[in-house]
């Protein structure tokens, strides 16, 4: 098959934000591309009401993980972006490798939480088509899928995520931990559905239950989000 042009990339992106992190694309540059050159990068909009995740996810927790804890890595962002240009115009390269930290750092937290949000859903399905299949030959059913996924989101070390990804230009599906945010950039996988873990994102209602918030976003993906990331990804 014939690499896809960029062109053709965003079109399969869709004008989600979610479809646009699949590629680290900032949500505008999908919905005009004429802004890709914007700055700075914007917080997107939720989905849905900030309540509209009750009682599984409080709108106590969710306001303050998208307007304070999102913001604030979208802000990074944008500042290491600044920072990365003024170092490189300064010739301070020394400066690049603390930079790169931060950017993967930031930039990350941008694109995981991106997914994150669009990956829940007030009105959750059940995954079908190339998802469903690709799904049963990777773990054999959705009941296995699921609860191999949510063990594993249970057991992350600290601060991190729980991830459904592919593997490069493939539909081989894996089950990963991510370690705060940085190694989401390494392109050994492709993600596809994100539970984040970090304690920002349950502690006000789940204190230190973690498992019980899991279990109860398990019940809140919206597949046929995630199935149309798997799409993407199979392209790429
Ligand atoms: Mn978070």
């Amino acid at each position: 098959m014939a690499t896809p042009s960029r062109r053709e990339l965003l079109k399969l992106a869709g004008t989600s934000a979610a479809g646009a992190a699949v590629f680290g694309l900032p949500a505008q540059v999908v919905a005009e591309e004429s802004d890709c050159w914007s700055m700075p990068i914007k917080l997107p909009d939720l989905p849905y009401p900030y309540d509209a995740l009750e009682p599984v996810l409080d709108e106590k927790t969710l306001r303050i993980h998208h307007g304070k804890h999102h913001a604030g890595y979208v802000n990074g962002l944008n500042a290491t972006l600044d920072k990365l240009e003024a170092a490189r115009k300064a010739g301070d390269y020394a400066a690049i490798q603390g930079l790169s930290r931060a950017l993967a750092f930031h930039g990350s937290g941008h694109v995981l939480h991106t997914l994150y949000f669009a990956n829940l859903t007030p009105k959750p399905d059940k995954p079908a088509g190339k998802l469903l299949s690709a799904i049963k030959k990777s773990f054999g059913s959705v009941e296995t899928m699921t609860a191999q996924l949510t063990a594993a989101t249970i057991q992350v070390a600290g601060s991190g995520w729980g991830m459904l990804a592919t593997a490069p230009m493939s539909s081989r599906l894996l089950i990963l931990q991510i370690e705060k945010h940085e190694n989401q950039m390494v392109c050994g996988a492709i993600p596809l559905l994100l539970i984040d873990v970090w304690e920002h994102a349950y502690y006000v209602k789940y204190q230190n239950m973690r498992a019980d918030y899991v279990k109860g976003i398990a019940n809140l993906i919206n597949w046929a989000e995630v199935g149309k990331r798997f799409e993407v990804a199979c392209k790429v």
